[in-house]
């Protein structure tokens, strides 16, 4: 099988907007990313999946763009852009573009021209229907941010389709046209030296609304492949998914390298395990260990040899890890360690997200008025309307929302963290002053060295890229697996709580490859793991 760099890099996730201020006026920019490039570089890790950083109104923070080919005035200009792109690179960091063509802004032009009249040649780049017969919506498919997909148009008397929020109208990829400016932006930025695209909702893009079908339509592979030949086929690109619907078997229809398609996607299975059955992300429910592991085995399993896995805990979307599944109080150094040991220790390219590195943690709020997000903001109206109580509907996005991702990254202990000298457009977390890069840095045993030198290993052992694995039998709470490689192998072993855990295995143990506790051990016969301990060994 072909091997490609982005088997064997870590990514990093920059929602620019919460990075870093270069001019104080609280809102993250370029130039705040490019004076960081050294950090990340002292990290390792080899490329940046940039958020969105097109011009935006910015509806939905940047996921609803205007112009594809103009970077958002308050992250700068083209010119920084590219000096983005040429100190990145000159650091052997790519740069990984946020690539959002499910659908565009309504201020974006061609949006803008379709609106005003139903003869006009940008018409058919969106999705129109006429209203039922009694008047209302064409049917009852729902937008991801609360409330009909549709929305009436008074000027032409059609309703269009927004999956989204009403200031993002979905794109008809049926139409050839728009299929043709997408793969010409997307060579607009391949020409200027970027590292790939992560895809945003890709999988919605072969929808057929008028038969209600949304993720996984007909026509999503052929356009996948007709992208893949027409833009990105014959560069090496990094190219991943994000496909809310992805199974095992469908991810090895985007990234089976005969296929033509895609890299890899980012599969949602195991982010809706701590959901009620039935429920939405904000019908909260605990954890369950052991379905973790099943979920994650399998696609260990599935992929293993067909396609390719990519591995994530979290993104601007989801809330900190640290919070959802560890212990962000006493056990916040363990458990951030712990997980970090889980996930890169598995087969496919592990991605962190901006402030992992160093365990920050969810922000709570007491009123929405302390919310940012579109999704939550909606969400907390619509179940306000249905009669739920306002504690409870706080009590989910506290858990869920994703302006917990949001807050701004803490550098430092100064004023606002370091991140700007002007006013953050959204509050940091309160326990910045103990939870910071600087004070990271300092420590040597902090979360950040956990993952430099997780990267480190991956960079030295090819048996962390191309190893197979093999979950261990062990009780619900802890989690273990093999790596192997050419005879070589690799023991990992996890407690996934806060409560002493036994593990027991025969193998002979060679040496310590990491671990997250100081304990000096030679046997692995009846251990018991302290709360949230790790350790990957070498065994015979
Ligand atoms: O996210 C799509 C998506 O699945 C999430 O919005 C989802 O609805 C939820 O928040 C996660 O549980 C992508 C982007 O990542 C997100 O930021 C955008 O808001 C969305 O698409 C629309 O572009
Ligand atoms: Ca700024």
């Amino acid at each position: 099988m072909v091997q490609h760099w982005w088997q064997e890099i870590v990514v990093y996730q920059i929602y620019p907007r919460s990075f870093n201020d270069s001019n104080g006026d609280g809102i993250g920019d370029l130039q705040g990313i490019i004076e960081k490039l050294d950090y990340l570089k002292e990290l390792g890790i080899g490329a940046i999946w940039l958020s969105p950083v097109y011009q935006s109104p910015n509806d939905d923070n940047g996921y609803d763009i205007s112009n594809y080919e103009a970077i958002m005035d308050e992250f700068g200009s083209m010119d920084d852009m590219e000096e983005l792109l040429a100190q990145a690179n000159q650091r052997g960091i790519k740069i990984i573009m946020d690539l959002v063509v499910n659908h565009t802004s309504d201020e974006h032009a061609w949006f803008i021209e379709a609106r005003k009249d139903k003869n006009s040649p940008y018409r058919d780049y969106y999705i129109w229907a006429n209203p039922a017969a009694d008047g209302t919506t064409p049917n009852d498919l729902t937008s991801f941010f609360s409330g009909s997909a549709w929305k009436f148009d008074e000027e032409t008397g059609q309703y269009y389709l927004h999956f989204f929020s009403k200031k993002q109208p979905d794109l008809n990829w049926e139409n050839e046209k728009v299929r043709e400016e997408v793969y010409n932006m997307m060579n607009f930025w391949i020409d200027k030296g970027i590292g790939g695209f992560r895809m945003d909702v890709i999988d919605l893009i072969g929808k057929v609304p008028q038969e209600k079908i949304s993720t996984n339509g007909p026509k999503l592979h052929d356009y996948l492949q007709e992208m893949n030949q027409k833009t990105f086929g014959e560069h090496d690109l990094l190219t991943v998914g994000e496909t809310m619907a992805a199974t095992p078997e469908n991810a090895k229809l985007y990234s089976k390298p005969e296929r033509k398609e895609l890299s890899m996607v980012f599969q949602f299975q195991h982010m809706n395990l701590d959901i009620q059955a039935n429920g939405e992300k904000w019908d909260l429910a605990p954890l369950d260990v052991a379905k973790l592991k099943e979920v994650l085995a399998k696609w260990q399993k599935e992929l293993g040899d067909e396609g390719w896995n990519s591995l994530y805990w979290n993104n601007h979307d989801q809330p900190r890890i640290v919070s959802r599944w560890g212990d962000d109080d006493q056990y916040r150094v363990q458990s951030a360690k712990m997980l970090a040991i889980l996930l890169h220790m598995m087969k496919g390219t592990p991605y962190i997200y901006q402030g992992e590195e160093i365990g920050m943690t969810n922000t709570p709020i007491s009123d929405i008025s302390e919310a940012a997000d579109i999704e939550s903001i909606n969400m907390y109206h619509e179940r306000l309307a249905k009669g739920y109580d306002k504690k409870d509907i706080l009590a989910s996005i506290n858990a869920k929302g994703r302006d917990n991702a949001r807050r701004p990254m803490a550098w430092d202990s100064s004023t606002n963290a370091g991140f700007t000298s002007g006013k953050p457009w959204l509050a940091l977390n309160d326990n910045y002053k103990d939870i910071n890069v600087e004070l990271a840095l300092k420590g040597p045993n902090s979360i950040f060295y956990t993952y430099q030198k997780l990267i480190q290993l991956r960079k030295e052992n090819p048996i962390m890229i191309w190893g197979s694995f093999q979950l261990v039998d062990t009780v619900d709470e802890v989690f273990s697996y093999y790596r192997k490689y050419k005879g070589q192998r690799w023991l990992v072993v996890t407690n996934f709580s806060s409560e002493v855990q036994p593990f027991s295995s025969e193998d002979e143990m060679k040496k310590v490859i990491i671990q997250n506790t100081v304990d000096e051990f030679t046997t692995l016969e009846n251990i018991n793991l302290q709360p949230w301990q790790a350790f990957v060994v070498e065994v015979e």
